[in-house]
């Protein structure tokens, strides 16, 4: 999160640092506040008209950096989901107990691959997801990307990410979902955007029918391909 590889990170860190460097002055103002007060009290004296510090202090300047700050989240709000960005290409994300499964849809809407609980993403490309869920509310996250999106049943949720760094990088759902929640992670892979479909060639998809391979870690579900469609 601190370490942004793409404009909605990038966003989100800055409006990160920007209110820890405010709330820094005011908390440093509410001390050397505090440090005069007790300084100049003496004992047992009335305290001087605390009218204008009430006024001043207690609601004009929470009202003027309260709306500052409103404003400034609005506008950064629209960056941070990619709201009005032109999408370069589309991946379907459903998430379940407990996997993340990836549909990889062409420019023409067909899909054009699969991957189960690791996602690759085009470089320098901007890639709208469209997240729900098969059971309970899961979270969608890529920490050095963007901000976190639920992922719930029965509705699409959309954001639009682009991965401006050739870096490893990891997504997590960020909605506790279940006693094996913690292993719903993924690597995030960043492909040249004409390496994406030879990766893909290269995650066969399972056959519906097929059980879990030996190798899977316990309690992973197999996908299932024929349920997913249902749902949605
Ligand atoms: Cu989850």
């Amino acid at each position: 999160m601190l370490a942004p590889a793409g404009p909605a990170a990038a966003e989100i860190a800055r409006g990160g640092w920007l209110m820890t460097g405010l709330f820094t002055v005011v908390w440093i103002g509410v001390l050397a506040l505090l440090w005069h007060t007790l300084r100049r009290r003496e004992p047992g004296a009335a305290p001087r008209r605390p009218e204008r510090l009430i006024l001043w202090g207690g609601v004009v300047l929470p009202v003027v950096v309260v709306a500052a700050l409103l404003v400034y989240g609005t506008m950064t709000s629209a960056r941070v989901t990619g709201v009005g960005e032109e999408p370069d290409a589309v991946i379907d994300v459903t998430a379940r107990q407990w996997q993340w499964h990836f549909r990889y849809r062409d420019a023409d809407d067909r899909i054009i691959g699969e991957s189960i609980d690791e996602l690759a993403m085009p470089l320098g490309r901007m890639v709208e997801f469209r997240i729900t869920s098969e059971d309970v509310i899961h979270s969608f996250w890529i920490p050095r990307l963007g901000g976190k999106i639920d992922a719930i049943p029965g509705r699409v949720h959309t954001l639009r990410l682009r991965a401006d760094r050739d870096t490893p990088m990891r997504g997590q759902c960020a909605e506790f979902c279940g006693l094996e929640h913690a292993r719903m992670v993924f690597p995030v892979r960043i492909v040249e955007p004409d390496a994406l479909e030879g990766w893909l060639a290269t995650r066969e998809p399972r056959p519906a029918d097929e059980p879990p391979s030996a190798d899977a870690p316990a309690g992973r579900a197999p996908p299932r391909h024929g349920a997913s469609e249902n749902v949605l």
